[in-house]
C-alpha cells in the first residue's frame, strides 16, 4: 500500500465518530474508495460525508475482509473478534496514527498518561503556538489528528489515549511525554501490562535528540535508562519537573526555574504538576522564559478538573468530573488541607477502589454516592469509616451536600460517567448548574 499510496484503494472505516469520520474524510480526499461501518444501528454520518455508504449492524468479516485495508476508530476494542478474524486472514488493520504518521512531516510532541494529558497537551500548544510557524493541539482531546493537516502548523502537540497507540505501527515522535500512570481502562484492556505496554509504543522510536518525560517511580527507571542510552534527554516529572511543597518547578537554560504556589492560580499539587510538564517541554523547545513563567502563573486550568464553581451555604464547590478513575480522584482528594463532603459514584471500568482507603479516611468528612453501581463505593467508605448516604441523582447529592456541616464540596467521581451521563462533561455541567441553582435560591432568600 506504501508504494501506491491511496489512490483507488477500498478502504472499510469502522466507526462513525468523530475518529471514523475524519479518517474517512482523510481517505476520501486522497482518492481512495470508503464505505463506513458502525454496530449502531442509529447511526449517522455527517452532512459532508452524506454521499458516503454507511453499513449499520454487526461488524461481518466475511464482507469486511473484500477491502484493501481496515481503519479502526480508537473506541472499537483492538480485540473485537471480527478484528482477529480480520488479523488472521491478512487484511490490514490501520488506525489514526498509521495514517497520521505518514502524512505528517513536522514536529510531533505527544502526551499520553493515565490522568493529566489534556492539561499538559493544551497549555504546551498555547506555549509551543508562541513559536515561529506556531503549534496546535489535536488528538484524543477532541479535535481529531488528521483534521489539522490541510493546513499543518511546523508543530503538533497530540494527546493520545492507549488505544490511538496500541493500533499505531510507526510512530516517531520529537517529544514523548507520559504524564501519570495507574490501573484505569482495565475492562478494554484486559490487564494492566496490556494497558502498559501501550503506552509504553510512544517511546519505542525515539533517538538521539529527542525528549521524553517520565514519572519519577521507580517502575519507569528501565524505560527511562534505555532511553538515556539512545541518546534521547530525558526528564523525570518530580525530579526535574513538577510540584513540591514550594510551588511548580522545570529545569530551563541549565537551572531551575520555580513559581512558588502563591502566584499559581490553578488549583491542586498534580495540577500544578501538570503545570510545569508543560513549562518543561516548552523550555526544551527553547520558548522564552519569562513567557513560560507568566503561562504558569495565569493558567487557570481546564473545566471539570478541579475547576472551582462557587462559593454557596457557606462552602467552595469544586467540579471534577474529568476524575473517572480512583487514581485521579485520589489526587483531587489529597490536595485539599481539610476534609470535603465527597460526591463519587459511576461506572468503575474494571478498576479497584481498594488503594482509596487512606486517604478517603484522611481527606472525606462524608460521602455523597451517585451512579448504578454503589456497592463498591459504600464498602470503601464503611472500611475508611466515613459517613456515607447511596443518592437517586447527581442533583439531590448536591442538594444533600448543601444540607451537611460546611465542608468544601468535590465532585470527583473516581469513576466513568458513561452508566448515567453522555459524558464526564455533560456530569460536570449537571452539577455546575445544580450548584448555581442553589446560588440563586440563595441570592433570592438574602434579597
Ligand atoms: N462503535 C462500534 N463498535 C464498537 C465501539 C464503537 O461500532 O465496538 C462505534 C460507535 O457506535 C460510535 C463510534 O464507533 O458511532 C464511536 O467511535 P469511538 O468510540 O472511537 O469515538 P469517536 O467519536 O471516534 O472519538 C474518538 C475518541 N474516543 C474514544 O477513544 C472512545 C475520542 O476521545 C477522540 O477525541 C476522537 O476519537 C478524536 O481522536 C474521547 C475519549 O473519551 C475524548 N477518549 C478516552 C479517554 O480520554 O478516556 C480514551
Amino acid at each position: 500500500m506504501r508504494a501506491r499510496g491511496y489512490r483507488g484503494r477500498r478502504f472499510a472505516v469502522l466507526g462513525a465518530g468523530a475518529a471514523g469520520t475524519s479518517m474517512a474524510r482523510f481517505l476520501l480526499l486522497r482518492g481512495a474508495e470508503v464505505v463506513v461501518f458502525d454496530e449502531d444501528p442509529n447511526a449517522r454520518l455527517p452532512e459532508a460525508l452524506a454521499h458516503v455508504k454507511l453499513v449499520r449492524g454487526p461488524l461481518d468479516a466475511d464482507v469486511l475482509c473484500g477491502f484493501d485495508a481496515v481503519a479502526v476508530s480508537p473506541g472499537i476494542p483492538w480485540t473485537h473478534p471480527v478484528l482477529a478474524a480480520l488479523r488472521a486472514r491478512g487484511v490490514p488493520l490501520r488506525g489514526e496514527l498509521d495514517f497520521f504518521a505518514r502524512a505528517y512531516k513536522g514536529e510531533v510532541v505527544a502526551i499520553t498518561g493515565t490522568n493529566g494529558k489534556t492539561t499538559v497537551a493544551t497549555l504546551a500548544a498555547r506555549l509551543l503556538d508562541t513559536l515561529p510557524g506556531g503549534a496546535v493541539a489535536a488528538g484524543n482531546i477532541g479535535r481529531p489528528m488528521l483534521d489539522v493537516l490541510e493546513d499543518p502548523p511546523p508543530r503538533l502537540v497530540l494527546e493520545l489515549s492507549s488505544f490511538q497507540l496500541e493500533r499505531a505501527r510507526a510512530l516517531r515522535v520529537r517529544a514523548a511525554v507520559l504524564t501519570s500512570f495507574a490501573p484505569d481502562h482495565l475492562a478494554a484492556h484486559g490487564s494492566l501490562a496490556a494497558y502498559r505496554a501501550a503506552k509504553e509504543r510512544l517511546f519505542r522510536r525515539q533517538r538521539a535528540g529527542d525528549v521524553a518525560i517520565l514519572p519519577a517511580e521507580e517502575s519507569w527507571a528501565g524505560l527511562a535508562a534505555r532511553l538515556c542510552r539512545r541518546g534521547v534527554q530525558v526528564f523525570r516529572i518530580g525530579r526535574d519537573c513538577g510540584a513540591d511543597a514550594e510551588g511548580v518547578f522545570w529545569r530551563q537554560g541549565g537551572q531551575v526555574v520555580r513559581v512558588p504556589h502563591a502566584r499559581m492560580r490553578v488549583h491542586g499539587r498534580h495540577q500544578r504538576a501538570n503545570v510545569a510538564v508543560a513549562c518543561q517541554i516548552a523550555a526544551f523547545f527553547g520558548v522564552e522564559e519569562e513567557v513560560v513563567r507568566e503561562a504558569a502563573e495565569s493558567f487557570l486550568g481546564l473545566p471539570h478538573r478541579l475547576q472551582w464553581v462557587a462559593h454557596v451555604r457557606a462552602r467552595d464547590w469544586f467540579n471534577d468530573s474529568k476524575a473517572t478513575n480512583p487514581h485521579a480522584a485520589s489526587a483531587a482528594l489529597a490536595s485539599f488541607a481539610e476534609p470535603v463532603i465527597w460526591i463519587c459514584g459511576g461506572d468503575l471500568k474494571g478498576a479497584q477502589l481498594e488503594g482509596m482507603e487512606a486517604i478517603v479516611r484522611e481527606k472525606v468528612a462524608h460521602a455523597l454516592v451517585i451512579g448504578r453501581d454503589p456497592a463498591p463505593f459504600l464498602a470503601l467508605c464503611a472500611r475508611a469509616g466515613v459517613p456515607c448516604e447511596r443518592m437517586e441523582s447527581l442533583e439531590a447529592a448536591v442538594a444533600r451536600a448543601a444540607e451537611l456541616a460546611p465542608h468544601p464540596v468535590l465532585l470527583s467521581p473516581a469513576a466513568a460517567s458513561l452508566d448515567e451521563f453522555a459524558s464526564y462533561a455533560e456530569r460536570g455541567e449537571r452539577f455546575v448548574q445544580a450548584v448555581r441553582a442553589l446560588a440563586k435560591e440563595e441570592a433570592h432568600a438574602a434579597a
